[in-house]
């Protein structure tokens, strides 16, 4: 169900004429005279019964006899008001019943009935069909109003749907937001503690080495120690050995080589100075380097929350169910798992928020109307299917499939009262602009897309009817 455009033409038309009717009714005057309007019979009026009439724009005067007797005297044609002697100004038909009409004045007596009324013609030649114009009218207004009233309530529903969308968005980006701080100052307790575990395996792990250490430098020396007192012994031996040859040899024997070996070990004993290891000094430092280590500082593992983030460990627990001191059993490996997907959800719920915050923004209209229009509609139009999201993309897929974009919904624009859209960035034509597009609303109940015009090369006009397009102001007061 649509209203055709004529119909406002009409409806515009009568208003005027039941106001000038009203006026007449008001009883200004009871004298007629054919062609002529009804805000200017007084001067025909007195004109007659002055018996002289004053062209109504150079103020030329005539015998009222001259008036309406089928010959042009004033250059403004007012002396033929009811005849089609002059071109000049109009023929008003009353059309009683109907809405008045003004005409051509070469439309006066051609034969053709073109006042409903008749009275262009000589009496007697046309019907009056004033009255069945008007039940028509009736009629027709009747139907397009209540095509009106249906698309108004299909039109606050639309509102409403928009509104709790709205709401539905807002709330859901409240709730976003609180929890995006929540979790990001779990995170942010999360990396202490991941941290300070870091921190503290790193310690541990330097303790243990130099533990490991410290064991193989005593063994070492150690082992070191009792080849040192081996050799000692073996030192001993020989020297025994050679304190005995030295106290016992036959020096009447003259050998010259057990002689000169007697004497090197008197020099020898003599010069001797075998220092002492203290290793028990090496073992003592070892030791005291094993207590400083272990009496180093290790970073406390008692809490990583900040004593500002009371209420976040609160609401961290509320929210998560988890309790935060759970964390603190958590090992490294597995905190940093959390971690990675404790990031990877705050990225998505950033996105989220990004998203929902510039959905939210975008102007859809007097009171949000575009948010709830987010179905396709497709139409088939000369050689092209059109598909449509009111707010999203206007697109033309042709016979052999494939799609190209006229326009994103850029704005809403209005013209008085009523609505449009505009949408652009669409694909760009070959040798041409970037195509774009207006679409134009007409009231109905069902939505579809009625037709679509190339006005200029890539600049193209959809009228899409729709609920959208039903207006209170355009019912017609019967
Ligand atoms: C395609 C369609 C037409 C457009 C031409 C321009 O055929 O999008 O609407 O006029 O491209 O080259």
């Amino acid at each position: 169900m649509m209203i055709s455009k004529w119909l406002w033409v009409l409806v515009a038309a009568a208003g005027q004429g039941l106001a000038e009717e009203a006026a007449e009714k008001g009883g200004k005057s009871e004298f007629s005279m054919r062609g002529v309007k009804p805000d200017q019979l007084d001067v025909y009026k007195r004109a007659s019964e002055g018996g002289v009439f004053t062209c109504l724009k150079d103020g030329k005067t005539i015998p009222f006899s001259q008036v309406n007797d089928g010959y042009c005297d004033c250059a403004d044609g007012s002396d033929e008001p009811g005849t089609s002697a002059c071109d000049q100004g109009t023929f008003y038909c009353e059309n009683k019943g109907f809405f008045p009409l003004d005409i051509a004045k070469s439309l006066v007596d051609d034969g053709v009935c073109d006042c409903c009324d008749g009275s262009d013609e000589r009496e007697g030649l046309c019907p009056n069909t004033c009255a069945n114009l008007m039940r028509k009218y009736v009629e027709k207004s009747v139907k397009s109003n209540n095509i009106i009233k249906s698309g108004l309530v299909l039109k606050k529903e639309a509102l409403e749907t928009a509104r709790l969308l709205r709401l539905e968005m807002e709330e859901k980006l409240r709730t976003l937001e609180s929890d995006n701080v929540v979790k990001e100052s779990t995170h942010d307790a999360m990396t202490r503690r991941k941290d300070m575990l870091v921190a503290q395996d790193k310690n541990g792990q330097l303790y243990n080495h130099l533990h490991d250490r410290l064991n193989s430098l005593q063994a070492l020396v150690e082992d070191r120690f009792a080849k040192v007192q081996q050799r000692d012994q073996t030192l001993i031996t020989l020297e025994g050995l050679l304190s005995e040859m030295t106290n016992t040899y036959n020096p009447n024997f003259n050998d010259p080589a057990v002689k000169r070996a007697a004497q090197g070990y008197l020099n020898y004993a003599t010069n001797k100075d075998v220092p002492e290891i203290d290793t028990l000094a090496i073992i003592t430092t070892i030791d005291e380097l094993r207590r400083e280590i272990d009496s180093l500082p290790v970073p406390s593992t008692e809490s990583f929350w900040d004593p500002f983030e009371e209420v976040a460990r609160k609401v961290f627990q509320y929210f998560v169910g988890i309790h935060p001191l759970d964390l603190e059993q958590v090992t490294l490996p597995e905190l940093e798992r959390r971690l990675d997907a404790l990031e990877a959800e705050i990225k998505s719920q950033k996105n989220e928020i990004q998203r929902l915050s510039t959905d939210l923004a975008r102007d859809m209209g007097p009171n949000d109307i575009l948010r709830s229009q987010n179905h396709v509609h497709q139409g088939e139009v000369g050689n092209y299917i059109y598909r449509l999201q009111m707010n999203g993309d206007l697109s033309q897929v042709d016979s052999k499939g494939s799609s190209v974009l006229i326009g994103k919904f850029e704005e809403v624009i209005t013209d008085d009262y009523r609505l449009g859209l505009r949408f652009g960035s669409g694909q760009r034509c070959w040798n041409g602009p970037i195509r774009s597009a207006t679409v134009e609303f007409e009231c109905s109940t069902d939505t579809a897309i009625l037709s679509v015009s190339e006005r200029e090369k890539c600049s193209y006009h959809v009228t899409v009817a729709t609920p959208l397009g039903c207006y209170e102001q355009d019912l017609i007061v019967i």
